[in-house]
């Protein structure tokens, strides 16, 4: 059987470890290193597909929690699978949840069986395992889906992260078997461990085994400094295998982009550009931009003069400025962001 999910290395760099390739998917083939713009609930917020295609974007996130939650997973299944429900024809990766129930919900419980939490829309108790996590993915039909996994807080301690990194590796098992696509949808393992160099060693070592058709660092950008997530990467990334792709999950801001490329990273995803961007900041090719400050009110120039996106061939700094300051959104306000990216 042809993997789903296939990852051809076109060129190593010889000084750092930063990797040029090719992913390709059942909707389509893009290059990498990649950042993913993220539609948490089945839209990227504020852009239409064809802005997102205007801009080149080749695959995005969407949510397993937030539209298991809303609409439920069998609204999306039979409305004939996410690409269909939110006529996005390119990539999709979804996360399993687990990190959304971490870090959102309220009264949650962890068990091997799974996590247990309560319905912040309806106050409904609710119960996600690895076997369900596929479920709801196999159903919501992405191209990439996630294994349940627990992101435990940087600073637990070793004996915990120790009984995490193992109950993740179980779960990463248990999803595999439970995984009814693998034929159209590549399912990633998730490397966990925290700063702890042998956890790290451990969980890559037990999901490599498991021939995942590519591998996620989980853990990371959560609260730590650069210099500990960039300590965490040089000794991880090394550990996953040359012919899959590496996921660095959840992190987006522009130097930690270079710092997760110079280090093997493939592909990223992070909600701050189109967070910051409705609040007023551009990331431009000269850096970040506060438009929405008092000195861009009469400045009829655009947002970054080196970028042909729709937004900067055709509004002025003023006129977004006006845009947030009144509260209003054109969609194509905000367009800019991604550009970034490429
Ligand atoms: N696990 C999962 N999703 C995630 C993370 C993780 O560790 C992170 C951490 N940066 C973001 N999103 N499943």
């Amino acid at each position: 059987m042809q993997p789903a999910i296939t990852y051809r290395l076109i060129k190593k760099e010889k000084h750092t470890g930063a990797r040029l390739g090719e992913i390709t998917t059942p909707h389509g083939t893009f290059r990498t290193p990649i950042f993913m713009p993220v539609g948490t609930q089945a839209t990227v917020k504020t852009l239409s597909p064809e802005e997102l295609d205007d801009m080149n974007a080749t695959i995005i996130l969407a949510n397993t929690y937030h539209l298991w939650l809303r609409p439920g997973e069998d609204i999306v299944e039979e409305a004939g699978g996410l690409h269909k429900f939110m006529n996005w024809n390119k990539g999709i990766l979804t996360d399993s949840g687990g990190f959304q129930v971490f870090s959102l919900a309220k009264n949650r419980d962890i068990t091997e069986k799974g996590v247990t939490f309560k319905n912040e829309i309806n106050g409904a108790n609710m119960f996600l395992s690895p076997e369900k996590a596929m479920a709801i993915e196999n159903a919501l039909g992405p191209d990439i889906m996630m294994s349940l996994d627990e992101c435990p807080p940087y600073f637990e301690s070793y004996d915990y992260v120790k009984k995490s990194v193992e109950r993740t590796s179980r779960w990463a098992e248990r999803g595999l078997k439970a995984h009814k696509n693998p034929d159209w949808q590549g399912l990633f393992g998730i490397v966990q461990g925290a700063g702890f160099e042998d956890l790290r060693k451990q969980s890559a070592k037990d999901l490599v085994s498991l021939d995942f058709p590519g591998y996620s660092i989980g853990g990371l950008s959560v609260g730590e400094s650069k210099s500990e997530m960039n300590r965490v990467l040089d000794f991880t990334a090394p550990l996953l295998p040359e012919n899959k792709p590496r996921y660095l999950m959840g992190v987006g801001a522009t130097d930690s982009l270079i710092d997760g490329v110079i280090r093997g990273v493939d592909m990223f995803d992070c909600v701050l550009p189109t967070r910051i961007a409705r609040r007023g900041t551009v990331m431009t090719s000269h850096g970040r931009l506060v438009v929405k400050n008092a000195k861009y009110a009469r400045d009829f120039t655009p947002m970054d003069d080196q970028c042909d996106c729709y937004a900067c061939r055709n509004y002025t700094r003023a006129y977004i400025r006006h845009l947030i300051k009144a509260d209003e959104t054109l969609e194509c306000g905000y367009v800019h962001y991604i550009t970034y990216t490429t």
